[in-house]
């Protein structure tokens, strides 16, 4: 186990990017200290490291490793500070189901199919398409109730304490709560906001973030 001083690691990817966000957060969490290579997709390092250009992709030495899950794996397997996968079976197994929810779920649909009809717009005059829009909004309303209600059992995902699957969505939110059509989904989901709360006081959100 390597302390946070032994580590040299980068990682590869621009700042608004949710997934490069998750995996900075996990590392301010355990106390991991890392250089942001700020390469947008498919240029610089990400284009000649990651075999779809993506990002993040993580460099340690000469070991260089893509995809966020198998990143956070890698931090939680060889760095200390505080695990952000539950030992107890369980609880990992509810953590994972979280982190397969919102990377296949619920990121492709409030980032890659709702904000980023904000960011190119498909309407003409290049507006954001209001029928493509209302098409989402009913199955976004949905994700956002099933959070709010996984976040009432316990305040976080995955039991008792907060894990990489936290990690993982709020990013993903903190783009959705500015939205036109998620800020009002916010004012009826009262864990999730409750949870936001807690996140945003968070110091390693304040770094991110900042
Ligand atoms: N499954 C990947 C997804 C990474 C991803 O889609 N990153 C976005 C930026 S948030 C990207 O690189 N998009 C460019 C593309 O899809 O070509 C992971 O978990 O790392």
């Amino acid at each position: 186990m390597r302390g946070w001083a032994l580590s040299g690691i980068e990682i590869i990817g621009f700042e608004l990017s949710v997934y490069v966000r998750a995996i900075r957060l996990a590392c301010e969490e355990k106390g991991i200290a890392y250089r942001l290579v700020p390469d947008r997709p498919h240029e610089g390092a990400a284009a000649r490291l990651h075999p779809f250009g993506k990002i993040p992709v993580l460099r340690d030495g000469d070991f260089v490793l893509c995809e966020s899950r198998a990143i956070a794996g890698y931090l939680e397997d060889s760095f200390g500070g505080p695990p952000l996968f539950p030992r107890d079976r369980i609880l990992k197994a509810r953590t994972e189901e979280w982190i397969s929810f919102v990377n296949t779920t619920i990121d492709p649909m409030l980032i890659r199919r709702y904000f980023v009809e904000f960011v190119l717009p498909t309407g003409q005059g290049a507006v954001p398409n209001r029928e493509v829009i209302d098409m989402l909004v009913p199955a976004m309303r949905q994700q956002i109730a099933v959070i709010d209600r996984t976040l009432e059992a316990t305040g976080w995902l995955a039991g008792p304490d907060l894990t990489f699957a936290d990690l993982n969505l709020y990013p993903v939110l903190v783009y959705f709560r500015e939205s036109p059509d998620g800020a009002p989904m916010f004012e009826t989901a009262p864990a999730l906001s409750d949870f936001m709360a807690r996140m945003d006081a968070r110091a390693s959100v304040k770094t991110v973030f900042a």
